[in-house]
Parts: structure tokens; C-alpha cells; sequence
């Protein structure tokens, strides 16, 4: 008989968001979907239940689960999750004690082992990218035989964890299917809140990477815990068709190129402008992009001005050079102040990632960031504080030093705690000037002004006001 396999996007969003959910995007579980994807092409019976997008409860999802009596349920854990992830599949394993459950993401690719030791209702965790791992795995079990010999994975065996060789990162992406798109009801994604300020629309929302992996080494970053260093590409002919097959079959309006650094690879960013051109999408879509400061090129950015991209994200981080040097971001305030100006003149807008608490801040080095994010133009931002994630130079630190950690499952949401990494800064000095940043770039004059001639001035008034109610609940709930 077909073999079921059910991948479940927990929910965690509400627990993470609270408030401040509504302003949020709500992007397609593409992890879970490129493994669907890989399973189906292998003719094996999956469903994707993006739990978190419904807002199902936890004891609804597992309900759900059930009901489909699989043979096999697969999720995706980042470290913030992790508690919410656990408390699931021990639910599931009790209801369901026959099934087998599958870990994959960011978080047991960080910790394999440890994740296998914290939470004993998983029985197999997949360690960086899973898409060729979890075919063997199935094509393995379904014969019956050792999952020593399978790379990249971590498992029970007579009581004791094993975990085998390391799988190294997929070098030919040309391979992998198209993403089962079919498996999930695109009405239920959304772009972040302030991308409907230029033209009324955050959905539905479409996702494309051009590659996998980065060109950075931050060291707070996680993501080559999945992808390795390094990058690698798509064709152009396979984004090209997953683009169509987005706009054409699933309606979308909005699309995120979501890769660490989109503009990094500037003939394949021209190629796929000239394509956006060519089919008349860039009428049609509003795109956003991420990208590095150090990777931008005054005519490509040009080039996407005209195919569509209306919002380029920065991973700024700090307005300190001896802070961002600490970071190992390897780019230069000229950088910054070069490429806000490039984009802007190219028309694009801007949305700047800037972060607080690193390793070496002080009240001083942070008020730097502050004034930056202030001095530069840009559209929108975000101030984070600095977390240490597993996988990280900076997890390492922590526990080298021995600085406390919380629970996975305040890791990370927009407000929980801090987690300190100075003698200099406490939580609350943290907290103090996260607020403090967010209050002195938001509450300019000039800013405002600029936001209402901009954009759509009914669309930025309301969702400010908003915002300002919601920030008001969570100061009140003391999570801001
Ligand atoms: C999109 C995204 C989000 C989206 C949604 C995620 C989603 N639904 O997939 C949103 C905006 C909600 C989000 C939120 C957060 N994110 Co985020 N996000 C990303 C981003 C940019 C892309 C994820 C993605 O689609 N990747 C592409 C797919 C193909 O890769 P993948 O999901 O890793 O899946 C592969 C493998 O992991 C594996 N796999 C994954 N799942 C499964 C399941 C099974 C069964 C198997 C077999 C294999 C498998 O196989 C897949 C294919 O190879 C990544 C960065 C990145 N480069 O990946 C950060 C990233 C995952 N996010 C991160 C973080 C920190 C967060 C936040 C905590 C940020 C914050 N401060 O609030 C929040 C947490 C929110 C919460 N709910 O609590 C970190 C995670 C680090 C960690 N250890 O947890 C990352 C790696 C960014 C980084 N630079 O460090 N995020
Ligand atoms: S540039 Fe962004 S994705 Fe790349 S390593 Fe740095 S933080 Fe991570």
C-alpha cells in the first residue's frame, strides 16, 4: 500500500507575535514543501498542513493529524519553535504511538544529538538540507535496513542516538522538482504589513530563492547550519517557470525573491529582470528582495526598478564600525551609505534590518546604530536585539562563558526577553533602547511627512495607528 507522509508546519506564530501578529508576514512553509515535492516525485502520498497559517491550536493539529492516519509525520523546527515542535509530537506519539516522526530545519541541524536527547518522541532528525536525505531515508525504510549508511541524519538505535556522516550541500539545485505549490492554499499568504503602503497589497504572496546559501559570514547568523557556505543556483529556465507557474496558477501579487543576498549574482538578476519585463509582470507584482549592502550595482538596480521591484531589505545590523567588524559582517558604513543612496536614486524603497546587543556593544556603539538607521533614507525598519542562536560563533561564546540561556521557545519572537551578551547592557537596557530606537526613527517629522507623500497616505495612517495600539498592548503584557 501507498505509504502516507503528513508534514505539519506547527503553530507558533501567535506564541511568537502576539499583537503585533496582524503586521507579519505569513510566507508558504517552503522547507516542508521542497520535501514534499521530492516525495511526490518519488510517488509517495503527502499532505502539508501549514497548522501555523490556519491558526489551529496545537490540539487541533494533532487531531487533524490523526484523522489522516499517516504512516510518517515530518515538521520543521527553528530554534523558537523547538518547545511548541516537542510539545506536538509528544502529543502525536501518544494518540498515535505507531507513527514515525521526522525533524527537519535549522534547529536539529544545529543540534542534532541534543535535539534527539531533549525530545524523545522524535525518532529521526534530518541535518541540513533535506531533500535528497529524506528520499533515502523513505526508499530505506520501506525495504527495512540500517539508517547508519544514510548521510545527514541523526536516530535511534537500541537506545543510543546515532548520528552519521555529514551530508554535504546539493551542488547540482538543477536536479531537485519544482516545489509542490499544489499542497497549500495560497490565499493564506501574506507579505509584511508595510508592503501594502504601495499599492493596497500584501497577497497573496509568492516565494522564489535564485540559489541556496550566502555569500556572508555574520556570526550571529544561522543559516549555514542547513546550507553549508557558500552558494549555489538555480537555472534560470527552472525560476523562470516557477515564476509563471506562481503568477499564472496561484494568482499571486506580491513576490519575495527570498534569498539571503538576491543580488549577488548580477547576470542572473538581469536575466530574470528582462523575464519579469518580457511577461509583463512587472505591471502586475509588487517584489521585494534581501540583499547585502556590499553586492549592489547601480544599473542592476536600475534593471529591477523597471521589472518590478518596488522594496529592498538591508541587513544594516549597526551603525558602529568596530561593532559591525565584531559581527564578521565584513562591510563598511561607506558601504551602507553608498548603497542606501544607490537605491534610492534607482527608486527602489527601503527597508533596513538593524540589530542591537552584539558582542562589545555598549550604550554608546548602539546610540551609533540608532543614528544611522535615523541619518539614512530609508522606508522601514526593524531594530532587533541580538540572539544567540544555536550554530552560531555567537552561541559558542555564550556558552564558553557561561552566560544562561532561556528555553528554546524565547529565542527569538519579536518580544521576548533579552538574553544579554554584555556586562555593559542588562535586559532592560535593551529593552530601553530597542524602544528608544524604534520611537526616535518612527516619530520624525520628517519621516512621516516623507511616508505620506510616498506612499498610499490612508494605507501608512492606518497602519500606523495600529501598530501604535499594538505596541501599547505589548508594553502593557511587558513584552516591548
Ligand atoms: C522565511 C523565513 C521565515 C518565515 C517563515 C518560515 C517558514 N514558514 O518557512 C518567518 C518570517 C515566519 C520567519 C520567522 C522567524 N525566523 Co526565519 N527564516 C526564514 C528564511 C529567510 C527562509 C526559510 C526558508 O524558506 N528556507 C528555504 C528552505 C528550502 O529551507 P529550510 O526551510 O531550511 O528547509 C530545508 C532543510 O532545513 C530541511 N527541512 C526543513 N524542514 C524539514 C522537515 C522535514 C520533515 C525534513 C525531512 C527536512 C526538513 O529540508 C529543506 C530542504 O532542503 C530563513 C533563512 C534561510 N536562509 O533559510 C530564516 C531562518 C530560518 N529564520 C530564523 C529566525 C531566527 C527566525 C525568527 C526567530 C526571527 C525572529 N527574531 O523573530 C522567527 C521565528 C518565528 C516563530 N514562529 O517563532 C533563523 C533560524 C535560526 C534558528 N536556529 O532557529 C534563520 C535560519 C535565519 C538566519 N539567518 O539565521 N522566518
Ligand atoms: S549576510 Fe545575512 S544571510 Fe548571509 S551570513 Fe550574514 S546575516 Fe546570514
Amino acid at each position: 500500500m501507498r505509504k502516507k507522509v503528513v508534514l505539519v508546519n506547527v503553530p507558533s506564530s501567535e506564541n511568537a507575535y502576539h499583537n503585533l501578529i496582524d503586521f507579519v508576514a505569513v510566507f508558504p512553509p517552503l522547507g516542508l514543501l521542497s520535501i514534499a515535492s521530492v516525495l511526490e516525485q518519488e510517488d509517495i502520498n503527502v499532505v502539508v498542513l501549514d497548522a501555523d497559517a490556519i491558526r489551529m491550536s496545537i490540539d487541533d493539529t494533532v487531531d487533524h493529524v490523526a484523522a489522516m492516519g499517516p504512516d510518517y509525520v515530518g515538521v520543521t523546527g527553528m530554534t523558537a519553535t523547538m518547545d511548541l515542535v516537542g510539545s506536538f509530537f509528544s502529543k502525536l506519539k501518544r494518540r498515535f504511538p505507531e507513527v514515525t516522526t521526522l525533524l527537519g530545519g535549522p534547529h536539529v541541524s544545529a543540534l542534532p544529538k541534543g535535539t534527539l536527547e531533549e525530545y524523545p518522541d522524535i525518532d529521526i532528525g534530518v541535518i541540513g538540507e533535506g531533500d535528497e536525505t529524506v528520499v533515502e531515508l523513505m526508499q530505506l525504510m520501506e525495504k527495512g535496513g540500517e539508517l547508519d549508511i544514510i548521510p545527514g541524519i541523526v536516530f535511534r538505535k537500541n537506545g543510543a542516538i546515532i548520528e552519521t556522516c555529514i551530508r554535504q550541500p546539493i551542488k547540482n539545485l538543477a536536479k531537485l522538482p519544482p516545489i509542490s505549490w499544489h499542497l497549500v492554499d495560497f490565499s493564506m499568504y501574506r507579505s509584511y504589513g508595510w508592503n501594502k503602503w504601495v499599492s493596497g497589497h500584501r497577497e497573496p504572496l509568492g516565494v522564489v530563492f535564485t540559489g541556496r546559501g550566502c555569500c556572508g559570514r555574520c556570526n550571529f547568523c544561522a543559516s549555514h547550519c542547513v546550507f553549508g557556505h557558500g552558494l549555489r543556483f538555480y537555472p534560470l529556465e527552472r525560476i523562470k517557470d516557477e515564476i509563471d507557474l506562481l503568477v499564472k496558477k496561484f494568482g499571486i501579487r506580491v513576490l519575495y525573491f527570498q534569498d539571503d543576498t538576491f543580488t549577488v549574482n548580477r547576470k542572473l538578476v538581469n536575466e530574470i529582470c528582462d523575464f519579469l519585463i518580457e511577461r509583463g509582470y512587472h505591471k502586475k507584482l509588487e517584489i521585494m528582495v534581501s540583499s547585502r549592502v556590499d553586492t549592489i550595482h547601480a544599473p542592476t538596480l536600475k534593471r529591477m526598478r523597471e521589472a518590478g521591484v518596488r522594496w529592498i531589505c538591508f541587513g544594516v545590523e549597526s551603525g558602529n564600525q568596530h561593532i559591525l567588524d565584531r559581527m564578521q559582517k565584513n562591510i563598511t558604513i561607506e558601504q551602507i551609505r553608498n548603497a542606501f543612496r544607490l537605491s534610492r536614486e534607482a527608486g527602489l524603497f527601503i527597508a533596513g534590518n538593524f540589530m542591537v546587543g552584539h558582542l562589545e556593544e555598549t550604550w554608546n556603539t548602539a546610540m551609533d546604530t540608532i543614528n544611522l538607521a535615523c541619518e539614512l533614507q530609508q522606508d522601514y525598519v526593524s531594530f532587533a536585539i541580538a540572539i544567540p542562536f544555536p550554530g552560531t560563533d555567537i552561541y559558542k561564546y555564550c556558552l564558553e562563558r557561561g552566560i544562561t540561556l532561556p528555553a528554546w521557545g524565547k529565542f527569538g519572537s519579536v518580544n521576548s526577553p533579552p538574553i544579554p551578551l554584555n556586562d555593559s547592557l542588562n535586559a532592560r537596557q535593551l529593552m530601553d533602547l530597542r524602544r528608544m530606537a524604534v520611537s526616535r526613527f518612527f516619530m520624525r517629522k520628517s519621516y512621516l511627512c516623507g511616508m505620506f507623500m510616498r506612499f498610499n497616505a490612508w494605507a501608512v495612517f492606518v497602519d500606523f495607528a495600529r501598530m501604535y495600539l499594538a505596541l501599547h498592548r505589548e508594553r502593557k503584557e511587558k513584552r516591548f
